[in-house]
């Protein structure tokens, strides 16, 4: 089966009959599959529908753009030919998937239309979802959770530029943390911008954390030091640490971060565990520029795509994954902090084509 109607059994139909019908179906093209079928599609927790639906609802500018888009193409075209592949890749391109991207899969979606002879816009439309997958997994194992260090504290450096919701993503992630009874540190490393400790000590006050800042104009890397030695000492599970963001010089920007690396070694020598880089996905392509030059400057192991919710292009969660080769960890779905989820790829999918389906 393909993702296409895994995703339709999974999260859009809950009447068990309609269920029945859709295997049926897929009995005549693929026979081996029906068992694999019935163990796949599990049913979903009082949690997890809450969470299609936080997918659902900051989808919605994207989904009701790009999906319109597509629904309208595939009505206009009784079959597929020349010019419907160029209108295809036109919405791709507007969806911010990332030119390269969508070369790559136009030449996939193509090939494998001359191959098994499909003609009609109505299947295709399916295929393309389940092609759009593809190229997000591209063969590789999906590496979406925390890497949680077996040995108190876990420590998370979270990197971007102003403005793309650095500070906020770690009160939500301090809060979802504490709301399973992890014990969280904030650590107030963006000593650059004036108000940005005190902004970062009111979220933990708000969401119950413990909090470590020196304020405007100290060394970063001395209050990260002082932060972690004090982690070690309350029995804290997880510190984040907050920095400043500004990419103007990236010489400079460099040498700060190999020093806060250094200073995170030399307390807790297997930290960082994670280093996330922040983007805000407003801002298009722009955002994949960032990420290329974060990562040249040191080592990032996951991305936070925030305000997901404000723009109509979330493709871009399928480029950042080519173009940049990090894993999404968390999307930022709106302002409350419920909004920040574990970025899951069937979720996300959900969302963008549920009218689709
Ligand atoms: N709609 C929406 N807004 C968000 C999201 N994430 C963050 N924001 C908003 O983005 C704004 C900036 O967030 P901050 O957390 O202050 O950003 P920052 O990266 O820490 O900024 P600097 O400290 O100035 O570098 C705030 O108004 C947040 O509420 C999201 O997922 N959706
Ligand atoms: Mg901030």
């Amino acid at each position: 089966m393909g993702l296409f109607n895994k995703i339709k059994n999974m999260f859009a139909k809950e009447e068990p009959k309609e269920k029945e019908v859709v295997l049926e179906e897929q009995d005549e093209e693929i026979e081996e599959q029906e068992e694999v079928v019935e163990e796949e599609t599990p049913v979903l927790t009082k949690e997890e529908k809450e969470d299609v639906k936080i997918y659902e609802k900051g989808l919605t500018k994207s989904r009701e753009n790009f999906v319109s888009k597509l629904v309208n193409l595939t009505n206009r075209y009784k079959k597929v030919n020349d010019e419907y592949f160029d209108e295809l890749e036109e919405i791709l391109i507007m969806a911010d998937i990332g030119v390269d991207t969508v070369m790559n899969f136009m030449d996939r979606l193509r090939s494998r239309c001359k191959k098994e002879n499909i003609e009609s816009p109505e299947y295709l439309k399916e295929l393309i979802v389940d092609e759009l997958f593809i190229i997000y997994v591209n063969d590789t194992v999906i590496v979406n959770k925390i890497n949680y260090s077996e040995k108190k504290p876990t420590v998370i450096l979270f990197v971007g530029v102003n403005g793309v919701g650095k500070t906020t993503t770690i009160a939500k992630l301090a809060n979802k943390l504490i709301d399973e009874g992890k014990k969280v540190k904030l650590i107030a490393g963006d000593t650059f911008r004036a108000g940005a400790t005190r902004q970062l000590e009111e979220w933990a006050g708000k969401v119950g954390a413990t909090f470590c800042g020196k304020g405007e104009g100290s060394d970063p890397s001395a209050v990260i030091y002082d932060g972690l030695e004090e982690a070690l000492k309350d029995d804290t599970d997880v510190v984040m640490i907050d920095t400043a963001g500004r990419l103007q010089n990236k010489v400079n920007l460099m040498k700060e971060l190999e020093k806060i690396n250094r200073v995170i070694g030399k307390v807790i020598p297997e930290a960082p565990h994670e280093v996330l880089l922040v983007i805000d996905a407003t801002t298009g392509q722009n955002g994949i520029s960032q990420a290329k030059a974060f990562k040249e400057i040191t080592n990032i192991t996951g991305i936070v795509l925030t305000k997901l919710d404000g723009t109509a292009k979330g493709g871009i969660v399928l480029a950042i994954k080519e173009q940049v080769g990090i894993p999404v960890k968390y999307i930022g779905l709106g302002e409350r902090k419920e909004d920040l989820q574990v970025f899951d790829i069937e979720k996300y999918i959900y969302g963008l084509f549920k009218d689709m389906m």
